[in-house]
Formats: C-alpha cells, sequence, structure tokens
C-alpha cells in the first residue's frame, strides 16, 4: 500500500516527519555523548541538520520500497522504520544489535524492514540501489528503492553507470541526493566539473530540487517524485541542499571550515523549521511538546535497553561471513 498524502493536507503527514526527524536528532545526539565517554568502538558520521531529508522521503514508502545508504546512514536507516533499541546495541557492538553486533555504524542494515545497508564506500550504495529497483521492477508490484548519496560521490564512475542503466532500463531508483557542500574536508566545487542537474539532462533523468532542511518542501518534492516513480516506472534524481552541522565525523576539529558557517546553520537547523511549519499549519504547541517528551523517552528506554544487553560470544564471529555458518541470534 502506498503512503500517498494529500497534497491539501499536508498536516498529519508534516506530523510524522516531525516525529521521525525527532527521533533521528535525539537518537544522534545520545550516540554523540556516548563517543565522547568511549562507549562508542569505530568512527560515527553524524547526520544532524540533514534529518529532514530522509524524513520526508519515508514518509512515502512502503515496507517492500527498499533503501540504501552511505556512510552517514543513521537517518535513513532509522526513517525506514529500524528498530531504535536494537539500532544502538549495533552501534554499541551487542549481541542484539540488528547485524548482531558486528557491523557497527557505517554498517547498519535490516534486509527485513528493506534497509540495504550503511556503507562505508562512498557511491557503492548506487549499484546495490540500482539492482534492488532491477528486482522490484521484476516483481511488479509498483515498489521503488531509494539510494541516499552525498555530493561527495559526484565525481565515482559508478555513480555515472548507475545513472546509465537506470535510465536505459528505465528502473524505479530514487537517487537522493544529499547535497551539504562538504566531501570531507573539501568543498564539493573543487571536486565535481558539472551540476547534478546537468547531469540528470545528459541522462534524460526527471530531477527535482528542494531546500532539505525544510520539512514541507522535502514533503512536497517528495510526494511529486515518488508518485511520478511509481506510476511510470522510472528513474528520478532529488537534488537536497542541505547542511552537515558536526564535522565529517566525531572529533573532527572543522578548522578547514570558513569561521561562522556552523554558527550560521543555525538559522537553517530542519528541526526549528519544521517546527515554523507545523505552528504555521495550525498543530497546536501541545502537540508539539508531547511529541517530543514521547520521543525523548522512546529513545532512552531503547538505549538502557542496548546498554543492558551483552557483548556477542565471541564463537559468533565468523558468523554470516562463510557460506554455511550458524547465523547470529
Ligand atoms: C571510494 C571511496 N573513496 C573515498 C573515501 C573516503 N571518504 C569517506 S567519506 C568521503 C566524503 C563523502 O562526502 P559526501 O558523499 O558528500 O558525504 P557527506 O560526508 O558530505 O555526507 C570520502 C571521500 C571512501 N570512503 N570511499
Ligand atoms: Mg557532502
Amino acid at each position: 500500500m502506498s503512503r500517498e498524502t494529500s497534497p491539501n493536507n499536508p498536516a498529519e503527514a508534516l506530523k510524522s516527519i516531525y516525529r521521525r526527524a525527532l527521533t533521528i536528532r535525539e537518537a544522534e545526539k545520545t550516540l554523540q555523548q556516548l563517543f565522547v565517554d568511549g562507549k562508542v568502538p569505530g568512527f560515527l558520521h553524524l547526520s544532524i541538520g540533514q534529518e529532514a531529508v530522509a524524513s520526508a522521503v519515508s514518509e512515502f514508502l512502503t515496507p517492500g520500497d527498499t533503501v540504501s545508504s552511505n556512510h552517514r546512514g543513521h537517518g535513513h536507516t532509522l526513517a525506514k522504520g529500524v528498530d531504535l533499541a536494537g539500532f544502538f546495541a549495533e552501534i554499541l557492538g551487542r549481541a542484539t544489535g540488528i547485524c548482531g553486533g558486528r557491523g557497527g555504524s557505517m554498517h547498519v542494515a535490516d534486509l527485513g524492514l528493506g534497509m540495504l545497508g550503511a556503507n562505508g564506500i562512498v557511491g557503492a550504495g548506487l549499484p546495490i540501489t540500482t539492482g534492488s529497483a532491477l528486482a522490484l521492477k521484476a516483481r511488479g508490484r509498483g515498489e521503488i528503492a531509494v539510494v541516499y548519496f552525498g555530493d561527495g560521490a559526484l565525481a565515482e564512475g559508478l555513480v555515472h553507470e548507475c545513472l546509465n542503466i537506470a535510465r536505459l532500463w528505465s528502473l524505479p531508483v530514487l537517487f537522493c541526493c544529499e547535497n551539504n557542500g562538504w566531501s570531507e574536508f573539501s568543498p564539493t566545487e573543487r571536486q565535481l566539473a558539472v551540476k547534478l542537474e546537468d547531469l540528470a539532462g545528459a541522462f534524460g533523468i526527471a530531477y527535482a530540487e528542494a531546500d532539505g532542511n525544510d520539512m514541507l518542501a522535502m514533503h512536497d518534492a517528495a510526494r511529486i517524485a515518488i508518485g511520478r516513480m511509481r506510476a511510470e516506472c522510472i528513474p528520478h534524481i532529488l537534488e537536497c541542499r542541505t547542511t552537515r552541522v558536526r564535522g565529517h565525523y566525531e572529533g573532527d576539529k572543522q578548522d578547514y571550515r570558513p569561521e561562522g558557517e556552523v554558527d550560521e546553520m543555525s538559522a537553517r537547523d530542519p528541526i526549528a523549521i519544521g517546527r515554523g511549519r507545523l505552528a504555521g499549519l495550525g498543530v497546536a504547541a501541545e502537540w508539539i511538546a508531547a511529541a517530543e517528551a514521547e520521543v525523548k523517552a522512546a529513545n532512552d528506554a531503547a538505549l538502557e535497553a542496548a546498554l543492558a544487553a551483552p557483548l556477542p560470544d565471541a564463537v559468533s564471529l565468523l558468523a554470516d561471513v562463510y557460506t554455511g555458518e550458524a547465523r547470529h541470534g
């Protein structure tokens, strides 16, 4: 069943988008602190400032649609509906994690929910999604495959290969580019000779641009793009202008950024903009306060469950590595 939302009554859709974005923000603020406390093994790339993108796109996804992601994948994962306690447990390396605690932040995945995985290899989510779209098209239920990727992926050769084959075979891929202007420590304009819109034109792929920090703009853009994709079984590019507030990874001092850039981003905070949009649509301040309290309570309960979970047994270390090995959990 498609979760089409009436364009004439976006308040209900915006409420669930807001709740999703809050869930992501709360979880990532929690992870930020856990990292400082030395409880997170490995790297953390937070998507604070970018939550509206996946929160809005997911409003129009069904359980049968698939999503794949990149290194900054917490928001994409939670927006698809992955269990919060299992998510925290995964990042903390616990046995109850969604991948048995062996994947961690850059490899969160839940195939049962169509979340095909975060990915540490820039651009690698695109071929996974393109293949998934081919399978979904063959299944013929009108499902789509979404890939979230950054502007830093655009110079990768395999991005161009995927755009080509998606257009050639008319595959229902939503290429959702989160353009935050940065690729690690370099501004994107130093790496890319073309604009994504021009690439879309060259491949003959439908293209739309949206303010990725405005839930309402994202809602409208995602509704139109996904509606068209389901009707026509075509690929679509959605370029979302957004803001990477934190460093490339936690611990990055960001001394390469122009002075004041991070401070200026507070004016574009997607949560604050979303709250303003809700108020503008007549949603009561009491609803917003209650939603915030509920999200916080759910976050704290999920964290508590994850922290109470055991570490994986050493004998499970090779599970899922070789065919025929016992699976975890
Ligand atoms: C194939 C490959 N090349 C380089 C890297 C190193 N690397 C990790 S993240 C990143 C930048 C990604 O930028 P972008 O795609 O815009 O995502 P953002 O971090 O801005 O969300 C790079 C170059 C990598 N992981 N994989
Ligand atoms: Mg980027």
